[in-house]
C-alpha cells in the first residue's frame, strides 16, 4: 500500500513538530512548508531531518509562506497532498495588535489562498484540510463553557483573522464539498512552546530564579483564565479529525481553567518552592514564602539550596504594564464533549503532569545552556 503523504504548514513551530512526529510514526511521508530565515529555525525538527541524498525520505521540507499564493499552489501541486494541516500562522496574540495588517494577511488570507489552491489544482475530493482554529474566536466569552455552537466574540486582530479563516473552511466546505474541518483549539503547551507566551516564560524564568540566574520575573494579568493542555494530545485530535468520514468543526480542550496566577503558584510548587501573593493590580507581587527542601534538591539539585534558603521573603514576580493587552480575553473554558463521542478523543495529561514536563526540560536547558548562564536574553521581546 502506498504511504499518505501529509503537507504541514508551519511545521517548525510547536504543533508543527510535534504533528510531523506522529505522521512519521504512523507511516506518511511528510512535506513541511519553512519559512526562509537568517538564522535556522527549525530547532524543534531537526531530530527528524534526513539529509536529501538519503532514500525514502520521510520528511521533506519546502521554502513557502503563507502570504504567496503561487508558491504554496506550487508545493500542492508538486506534493498532492491527501492532508494538508495549517498551522503556520502568526500565532501571538500580544503581537498581532502590533502587525495588524500582517497578521490578517497569513492568518486571514493565508487560509483562503489554501482552500483556493486545493480547489483550482482540482484537488477537492482528494485532499482533507484541517484549519487551525482557535479558542480565541470566543473572546468576549458569551456562554461558560465555550463549545461549537458558541458565538464567536474575537477581541484582536490575531482573533479576528482567525474568525475569517474559521468561516471560509466552512464555506469552501460547503461550496464546494471539500472534507475542510476547523479545530477550535484551546491552548496547549509543552516544553516546545515558544518563549514568549505565558507558560514557557514562567517555567523558563522559575527554571532561572531557581538556579540562581535571575532575581526576579514581571508579568502582565495575572487574573486571565486559560484552559491548558499538552500539546502532544492536541496534535492527536487534528489527525483524527482528519481521519472522519465527513468533515466537521471540533472544540479541543481539557474543561479545566485556572488563572495565570495559580499557575505560577503551581510551577513554583512542581520544584518545592512555596510563594505568597499579596497587594492588588500593578503593585501585586509574590514573595518567597518557603521551601519544601527534600523536593526542591530531588527536583533542582543541592547545590541551590543555600542560595535559595536566603531569599525567603523576597520578591520573585512582579506587575509590569507593559505585559497588558489592548483588550483582554479574561476567561477561556472550553467543552469538547462532541470531540471526546465522536473522535474517542481523551486528554492524557493534567495540568500538573504538563507543568512537571515544562519545569523539567527548562531546569535542564538552564544548567547546560551557557549563554543563558551568563544572563543573555535570547528570551524576551519586552513587550509580548
Ligand atoms: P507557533 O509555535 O507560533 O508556530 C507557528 C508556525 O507558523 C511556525 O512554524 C512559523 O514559522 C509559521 N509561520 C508564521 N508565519 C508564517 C507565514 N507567513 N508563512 C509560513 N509560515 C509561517 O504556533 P503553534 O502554537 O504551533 O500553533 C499552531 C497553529 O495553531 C497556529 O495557527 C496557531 O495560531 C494555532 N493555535 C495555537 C494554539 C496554541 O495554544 N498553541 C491554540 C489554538 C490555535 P517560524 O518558525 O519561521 O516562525
Ligand atoms: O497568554 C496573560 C495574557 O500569550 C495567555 C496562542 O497560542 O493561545 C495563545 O494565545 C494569557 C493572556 O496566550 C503575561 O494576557 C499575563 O490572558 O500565553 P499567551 P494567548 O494569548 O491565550 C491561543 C488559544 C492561540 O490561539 C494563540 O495562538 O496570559 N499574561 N502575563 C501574559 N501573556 C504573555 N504572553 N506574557 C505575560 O507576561
Amino acid at each position: 500500500m502506498s504511504k499518505k503523504v501529509a503537507l504541514i504548514t508551519g511545521i517548525t513551530g510547536q504543533d508543527g513538530a510535534y504533528l510531523a512526529e506522529y505522521l512519521i510514526r504512523k507511516g506518511y511521508i511528510v512535506h513541511g512548508l519553512k519559512r526562509r530565515s537568517s538564522l535556522f529555525n527549525t530547532e524543534r525538527i531537526d531530530h527528524l531531518y534526513q539529509d536529501p541524498h538519503e532514500q525514502d525520505r520521510r520528511l521533506i521540507l519546502h521554502y513557502g509562506d503563507l502570504t504567496d499564493s503561487l508558491n504554496l499552489t506550487r508545493i500542492i501541486g508538486e506534493t498532492q497532498p491527501e492532508e494538508i494541516y495549517n498551522l503556520a500562522a502568526m500565532s501571538h496574540v500580544k503581537v498581532s495588535f502590533d502587525t495588524p495588517e500582517y497578521t490578517a494577511n497569513a492568518d486571514a488570507l493565508g487560509v483562503l489562498r489554501i482552500l483556493e489552491a486545493v480547489r483550482l489544482l482540482k484537488l477537492t475530493h482528494k485532499t482533507r484540510i484541517y484549519q487551525a482554529s482557535t479558542s480565541e474566536l470566543y473572546g468576549l466569552v458569551q456562554e461558560v463553557p465555550q463549545k461549537e455552537t458558541t458565538p464567536f466574540y474575537p477581541r484582536s486582530p490575531y482573533a479576528v483573522a482567525k474568525l475569517y479563516g474559521y468561516w471560509i473552511t466552512v464555506n469552501y466546505r460547503e461550496a464546494y464539498g471539500m472534507h475542510a474541518s476547523n479545530g477550535i483549539l484551546f491552548n496547549h503547551e509543552s516544553p516546545l512552546r515558544g518563549e514568549t507566551f505565558v507558560t514557557r516564560k514562567v517555567t523558563r524564568a522559575i527554571a532561572r530564579i531557581a538556579l540562581g540566574m535571575q532575581e526576579k520575573v514581571y508579568m502582565g494579568n495575572l487574573s486571565a483564565r486559560r484552559d491548558w493542555g499538552h500539546a502532544k494530545d492536541y496534535i492527536r485530535a487534528m489527525h483524527a479529525i482528519l481521519q472522519q468520514d465527513e468533515p466537521s468543526d471540533y472544540v479541543i480542550a481539557t474543561g479545566i481553567t485556572t488563572t495565570i496566577r495559580d499557575f505560577i503558584r503551581m510551577s513554583f510548587g512542581e520544584i518545592g518552592i512555596g510563594i505568597e501573593f499579596r497587594g492588588e493590580g500593578m503593585e501585586e507581587t509574590a514573595r518567597l514564602s518557603s521551601v519544601d527542601e527534600a523536593r526542591f534538591v530531588r527536583k533542582v539539585g543541592d547545590n541551590y539550596l543555600e542560595a535559595l534558603r536566603k531569599r525567603i521573603g523576597q520578591e520573585l514576580v512582579g506587575v509590569d504594564v507593559n505585559y497588558f493587552r489592548p483588550a483582554e480575553v479574561d476567561l477561556l473554558i472550553g467543552d469538547s464533549t462532541k470531540a471526546r463521542s465522536r473522535l474517542g478523543w481523551e486528554p492524557e495529561y493534567t495540568l500538573e503532569s504538563l507543568i512537571e514536563d515544562m519545569m523539567h526540560h527548562d531546569l535542564k536547558l538552564m544548567k547546560k545552556d551557557s549563554y543563558l548562564q551568563r544572563g543573555g536574553y535570547k528570551i524576551l521581546n519586552y513587550f509580548e
